[in-house]
């Protein structure tokens, strides 16, 4: 992979082994709506310094892998009028040589942050296996890539319009260690719960930097880790709202394919929910830049 650009500040920070949180930009342009999307980048970018870390945002921008975002860059990759396009890691090549502007899902982000130099990243959801997979083969790359990238993943689980039983289970087969964060079961993105448990538990962000870092001395090569932070509760979807949203959803994308199915069962929650869903949606991003913060610092001390 070309040597991504890196700004000065978390090129400074990498040198001088200072903690670094990568953060995705594709929640930025397909997941929360204009306007919202640009709040929630600067209130991410901001709780991860209050934590005591450098937040570096990744993106592609004019075919050149960025790590890091000035304002106007973060402007930029939310402004609806450039339309990023969604990019996965396969997608790195073609918007590289083709000089286009890009937004990085998991998967294209766990790749540049590596590339870079950075280990621990937080984003919202991951990427999962997809409900009727079994037809579809739609499994998201962010499980690929997370098994074989050696990062730190914080996120709130998946979303319950996956099927997160079958995500569990490739998790497993692809060695992807998944760890809950003060809790014994996996979460579910806007719920806190998933009726699925996880096979261990850290309740301190120095527990998780501890099994972080022996994960990793323990096994040449090592995959990535998943730390699975559930939503705050007091900012968790109330049950009826969410089955309905998410029985809706489902409905609506049956004829929707691909890379293209993800932003559009979000899009229809944003827009059915009144907002809460947004705000379920930054009170648990924001939570986990907090925690990936805490770890990222404690793997430095
Ligand atoms: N889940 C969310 N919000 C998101 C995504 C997932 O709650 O914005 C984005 C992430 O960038 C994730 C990607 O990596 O969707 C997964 O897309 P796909 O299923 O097409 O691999
Ligand atoms: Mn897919």
């Amino acid at each position: 992979m070309s040597t991504p650009s890196i700004t000065p500040e978390v090129r400074t920070a990498l040198a001088g082994n200072r903690p670094v949180v990568a953060l995705e930009s594709t929640i930025l342009s397909h997941g929360l709506p204009p306007g919202r999307n640009r709040e929630v980048a600067a209130r991410i970018e901001a709780v991860v310094r209050e934590a005591g870390a450098v937040p570096a945002t990744i993106a592609v921008l004019g075919g050149v892998a960025r790590v890091g975002l000035t304002d106007a860059e973060l402007d930029h990759v939310c402004d609806p009028a450039n339309d990023l396009v969604k990019l996965s890691r396969r997608d790195l090549g073609a918007a590289f040589a083709l000089g286009r502007d890009g937004a990085t899902t998991v998967a294209a982000t766990a790749a540049l942050a590596h590339a870079a130099g950075i280990d621990v990243f937080a984003t919202g959801g991951l990427g999962g296996v997809h409900r009727g997979a079994r037809e579809t083969w739609d499994v998201s790359a962010d499980l690929d890539v997370l098994a074989s990238t050696p990062v730190l993943v914080v996120c709130s689980g998946v979303k319950s319009i996956l099927d997160i039983g079958a995500t569990l289970e490739l998790l497993e087969t692809r060695s992807v260690p998944v760890l809950g964060y003060g809790t014994d079961e996996f979460p579910a993105f806007y719920r806190r719960e998933s009726g699925h448990r996880v096979p261990w538990r850290v309740d301190t962000p120095a527990e998780a930097a501890a099994v972080v870092a022996a994960h990793r001395a323990s096994v040449p090569g090592a995959s990535g880790v998943l730390l699975a932070n559930p939503i705050p509760s007091g900012s968790e979807m109330a049950a009826e709202l969410h089955d309905r949203l998410l029985a809706e959803g489902l409905e609506l994308t049956r004829d929707v394919h691909g890379k293209d199915v993800t932003p559009a069962l979000l899009e229809h929650f944003h827009g059915a929910s009144g907002g809460a869903s947004l705000d379920a949606n930054e009170a648990l991003v924001l939570a986990n830049a907090a925690l990936a913060a805490q770890v990222a610092v404690e793997l430095r001390g």
